[in-house]
C-alpha cells in the first residue's frame, strides 16, 4: 500500500530525468505552492511505466537539503579548509574572468582544463554552451575516460555503435547474457522485461563476480576473477569456431578479421580460460554450448568488465559474440551496449570546431596538477563532476588539489567533497529547475526536460552562466546564446527536422525506425564499409600486448585481493551521496574475512600503496572469495578515514582507449585494531 502523502501536490508537471542511467526515466513531479512534494513515474517513454528509482524519488531531499548551494562563493581560507564567504554572481565571474585572463595571458589558454563527466547527461548540460565556450576559449581538451570509453570504443570499433536491443525485445529471446552489468541496480527498467523473457523460459546467464540479484535466479552465474572476461569470452569463440557453429556465411559477408580473431581465441581452452577466471571448466562448456545452441540469443554487456587493465578487449571479444555465433537478424537476438548513439546525430549546434589543443586524459588529474607534461594545468574548471569522490587515486587528486597557485572554479548544485578545494564555488540549478533534453542510452527515447519549480537561491543553469562568462571574456558575438531558453532553441533548430519537431509538439521523440531495430535487418553497424569489424588494427596496436591479450592480474601477496567498486542503489555515480543513509560496508566473503580474524560489523583497514580506507566489515558469501566490495561513488564523510574506494583504484589505464580500472584495485584487509 502506498504510504499516505504529507503533502497533497496541486498539480503535476511531466519532465524527465537526465541523470546519468541507462533508462532515461519520464517523470510526473507534484508540486505544491511553488514546492516539489513528490516524484514519480511518468509514461512519456514506454519504459517508465509509471515507477521510479528510490533515489531520484528522493531528489527533493538534494533540492532543498541543507548541503545544497544556494549562492556563489569564493575562498577566504587554505584549499581544502572549506572557508568560504558569500559573494554575488558578478563578483564570482570577475573573479573567473580575471583568473582566466591571467592565465591565459602567462601559460597561454591550454593552462586552462575544464573538467566534466556525468552530472546531467542532458544535450543542454553538457557539450553545449560549455563546449563553445572552452573550444572558444582554445583551453585543453579533455579526454572523458572516467567511464564508457572502452565499451564506447569497441562499439565503435566493431559496429559504428550500431543501436542495439532495446528493454522491449528482450523477452523475445531464448538466452540473454548478463555480462558484467547489474540491472537491479544500474538500471531498473530492464528488470521486468529480463522477467518475462525468464517467464517465456529464456535462460540466463550471468557473469559477475557478485550474486547480484539477476545471478541469484539465473540458470548459470559465471563468478569470475575481475578482469578475466576477456579469455571467457575467448573461449566461448574458440568452442564455436572449433565445433563448427561460427557462423562462416555471416562473418565472410559482413565482417573482416574473423581469423584473427580465432586466431587469438585457439589458445583458449575452457581448462586454461577456467583456470585464468576462477570458474569451473564444465561451468564454461555449459555456457558456451547454450550460446552455440540458442537463437534468439541476447548478450548485454555493461560496463563492470571495462574498468580494469583488459577491459577494451574483453568488451571486444564479448561484443563479438553475436557476428561469431550468428545471432544477428532475429527479434531478441545480438546485443546491448550503449545506445547513446543511436540517434545518428553528433550535436550539430557546436558550430565551433574543437580546437586542436592538447588532450589530458581525465582518469590521470592528480598527475596532471602535481606532475604535469608540458604546460601545466593552472586553471581548472570543474563542473557536472565531482573528482575528489569519482576519481582514480583520490590521495593524488586531493594533493593536486591542494596546490594554492592552482585556480580551482566547482560549479554544482550541493557542497560536494570538491567543493573545498575552490577558488570560486557557482551554485547551479538541478534538472528540476532548467531546461535540458534527456537522452538515454539504454532505453531509446528523447524526452524534453522543463523547469518544475524556480531556480533555488541564486543557481543558475550551465547554459547560462557558460554564456555569461563567454559575454564577458568577448568569445560570444551578438545574437549567440546568451541564455538557457536561446541554447534550448539552438538545440531543438540544430536537430533533425522530424525530430525537432516532435519534440517541440510532444516533449519526446523516437528515431525513424520506431525505436526497436532488429541488428542486421532494421540497422546495420556504421562503420565506413558496413561491416562488423572484429580485429581493428588501431586497437590492436593500441593495446600494449595486442588485441585480445590477457594482462595477468597484478596482484600480489601483500595485495592479494581484488577490490570492486560497483554501482550501488543509494548514488548515481556520487550524486545524492549527500542523504543519509545506513553506514557503509565492505563487503568480504567468510572465507576471506575468518583467516583474517574479521568478524561481521568489525571496524576494518583497507589498503595498499596508495592508500587506505577505514570502514566497517559486512561478511557475505554474495562476492566470491578474493574479491571484496565497496559502493562507487562513497563520500569522504562515509568512512571512518575520509577516504573511498577511489583512494584504492591505482591510475593506470585499459588496454585501449585509456580508460579507468577502478576494478583493478589490489588490496589487503585486516581489523582496524591490528597493524
Ligand atoms: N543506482 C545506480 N545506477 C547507476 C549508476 C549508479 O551509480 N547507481 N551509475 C550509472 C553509470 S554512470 C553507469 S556507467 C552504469 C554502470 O552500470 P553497470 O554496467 O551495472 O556497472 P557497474 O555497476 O560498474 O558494475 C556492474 C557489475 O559488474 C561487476 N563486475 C565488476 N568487475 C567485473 C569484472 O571484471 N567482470 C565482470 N564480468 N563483472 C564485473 C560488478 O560486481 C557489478 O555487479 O550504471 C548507471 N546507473
Ligand atoms: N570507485 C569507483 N569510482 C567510480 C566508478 C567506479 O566504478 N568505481 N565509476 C565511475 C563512473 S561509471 C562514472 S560515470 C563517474 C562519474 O563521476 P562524476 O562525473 O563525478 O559524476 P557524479 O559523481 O554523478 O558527479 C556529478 C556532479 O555534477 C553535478 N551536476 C549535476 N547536474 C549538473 C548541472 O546541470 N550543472 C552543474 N554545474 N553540475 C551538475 C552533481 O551535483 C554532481 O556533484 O564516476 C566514476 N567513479
Ligand atoms: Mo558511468
Amino acid at each position: 500500500m502506498a504510504e499516505p502523502r504529507a503533502v497533497e501536490p496541486d498539480v503535476h508537471v511531466t519532465t524527465a530525468c537526465p541523470l546519468d542511467c541507462p533508462d532515461g526515466c519520464s517523470l510526473s513531479v507534484g508540486v505544491r505552492d511553488g514546492r516539489i512534494v513528490e516524484i514519480d513515474g511518468g509514461h512519456a517513454n514506454d519504459v517508465t511505466r509509471g515507477y521510479i528509482c528510490a533515489k531520484v524519488r528522493r531528489f527533493p531531499e538534494r533540492v532543498y537539503g541543507p548541503d545544497r548551494l544556494r549562492y556563489p562563493m569564493a575562498r577566504t581560507g587554505p584549499k581544502g579548509s572549506n572557508q568560504f564567504a558569500r559573494v554575488s554572481w558578478d563578483e564570482a565571474l570577475e573573479r573567473i574572468v580575471d583568473a582566466v585572463e591571467g592565465v591565459r595571458a602567462k601559460d597561454g589558454a591550454e593552462a586552462i582544463l575544464p573538467y566534466c563527466y556525468g552530472g546531467s547527461n542532458g544535450m543542454l548540460t553538457q557539450d553545449a554552451t560549455d563546449a563553445l565556450f572552452f573550444r572558444r576559449l582554445g583551453a585543453s581538451r579533455l579526454l572523458r575516460t572516467v567511464c564508457a570509453a572502452p565499451t564506447g570504443a569497441a562499439a565503435m570499433a566493431l559496429y559504428g555503435k550500431m543501436p542495439s536491443v532495446v528493454y522491449q525485445d528482450y523477452p523475445h529471446a531464448k538466452l540473454i547474457v548478463i555480462w558484467g552489468m547489474n540491472p537491479g541496480v544500474s538500471g531498473i527498467h530492464a528488470v521486468p522485461y529480463l522477467r518475462q523473457a525468464q517467464k517465456d523460459g529464456a535462460r540466463i546467464v550471468v557473469v559477475d563476480p557478485r550474486v547480484t540479484a539477476q545471478a541469484r535466479t539465473a540458470d548459470l552465474h559465471l563468478a569470475v576473477r575481475p578482469g578475466t572476461d576477456v579469455v571467457v569470452a575467448l573461449a566461448v569463440h574458440r568452442h564455436l569456431f572449433e565445433t563448427g557453429r561460427a557462423d562462416l556465411a555471416f562473418l565472410a559477408e559482413h565482417a573482416t578479421g574473423a581469423a584473427m580473431l580465432r586466431a587469438k581465441a585457439a589458445e583458449w581452452t575452457f581448462e586454461r580460460a577456467a583456470e585464468v577466471a576462477g570458474v569451473s571448466a564444465a561451468d564454461l562448456e555449459t555456457f558456451a554450448e547454450w550460446y552455440a545452441t540458442s537463437s534468439p540469443a541476447l548478450v548485454r554487456c555493461g560496463w563492470g568488465l571495462e574498468r580494469n587493465r583488459n577491459g577494451g578487449s574483453a568488451v571486444m571479444a564479448v561484443l563479438a559474440l553475436p557476428a561469431v555465433g550468428g545471432k544477428f537478424g532475429v527479434r531478441g537476438g545480438g546485443y546491448v551496449m550503449s545506445n547513446s548513439a543511436a540517434w545518428g546525430f553528433n550535436r550539430p549546434w557546436l558550430d565551433t570546431p574543437e580546437p586542436p589543443t592538447r588532450a589530458i586524459n581525465m582518469n590521470l588529474l592528480g598527475s596532471m596538477l602535481t606532475d604535469p607534461v608540458g604546460t601545466p594545468v593552472n586553471l581548472l574548471f570543474v563542473y557536472n563532476c565531482n573528482p575528489v569522490a569519482t576519481v582514480p587515486d583520490q590521495g593524488h587528486v586531493l594533493r593536486g588539489l591542494s596546490r594554492e597557485d592552482l585556480f580551482t572554479v566547482v560549479f554544482d548544485q550541493v557542497h560536494t567533497d570538491t567543493v573545498p578545494y575552490a577558488d570560486v564555488v557557482l551554485p547551479a540549478t538541478t534538472f528540476l529547475e532548467q531546461y535540458d533534453f534527456t537522452r538515454a542510452y539504454g532505453v531509446v527515447s528523447l524526452l524534453l526536460t522543463q523547469p518544475v519549480i524556480d531556480p533555488v537561491g541564486e543557481a543558475r543553469s550551465n547554459a547560462d552562466v557558460f554564456a555569461d562568462l563567454g559575454r564577458r571574456l568577448g568569445l560570444f558575438e551578438e545574437g549567440e546564446p546568451r541564455a538557457e531558453l536561446e541554447a534550448l532553441v539552438g538545440v531543438l533548430d540544430g536537430l533533425p527536422e522530424d525530430i525537432g519537431s516532435s519534440l517541440k509538439a510532444t516533449g519526446r521523440a523516437t528515431p525513424l525506425w520506431d525505436g526497436a531495430p532488429v541488428q542486421f535487418v532494421d540497422v546495420f553497424p556504421r562503420t565506413p564499409d558496413r561491416k562488423v569489424h572484429l580485429f581493428p588494427e588501431a586497437l590492436d596496436r593500441e593495446a600494449p600486448l595486442g588485441l585480445y591479450a590477457y594482462q595477468p592480474d597484478p596482484g600480489s601477496a601483500e595485495f592479494p585481493l581484488a577490490l570492486i567498486s560497483p554501482s550501488s542503489d543509494r548514488t548515481v555515480s556520487s550524486t545524492l551521496g549527500e542523504l543519509p543513509r545506513p553506514d557503509v560496508r565492505l563487503l568480504l566473503h567468510p572465507d576471506d574475512a575468518t583467516p583474517r580474524g574479521i568478524a561481521d560489523g568489525d571496524d576494518v583497514r583497507v589498503w595498499n600503496v596508495l592508500g587506505e580506507v577505514r570502514v566497517r566489515a559486512q561478511l557475505g558469501s554474495w562476492i566470491r572469495p578474493g574479491t571484496v566490495s565497496l559502493p562507487k561513488g562513497l563520500w569522504r564523510r562515509h568512512t571512518a578515514n575520509g577516504s573511498t574506494a577511489t583512494a584504492l583504484a591505482p591510475a593506470t589505464l585499459t588496454d585501449i582507449a585509456g580508460g579507468a580500472c577502478f576494478n583493478d584495485a589490489r588490496v589487503q584487509v585486516s581489523r582496524a585494531n591490528q597493524v
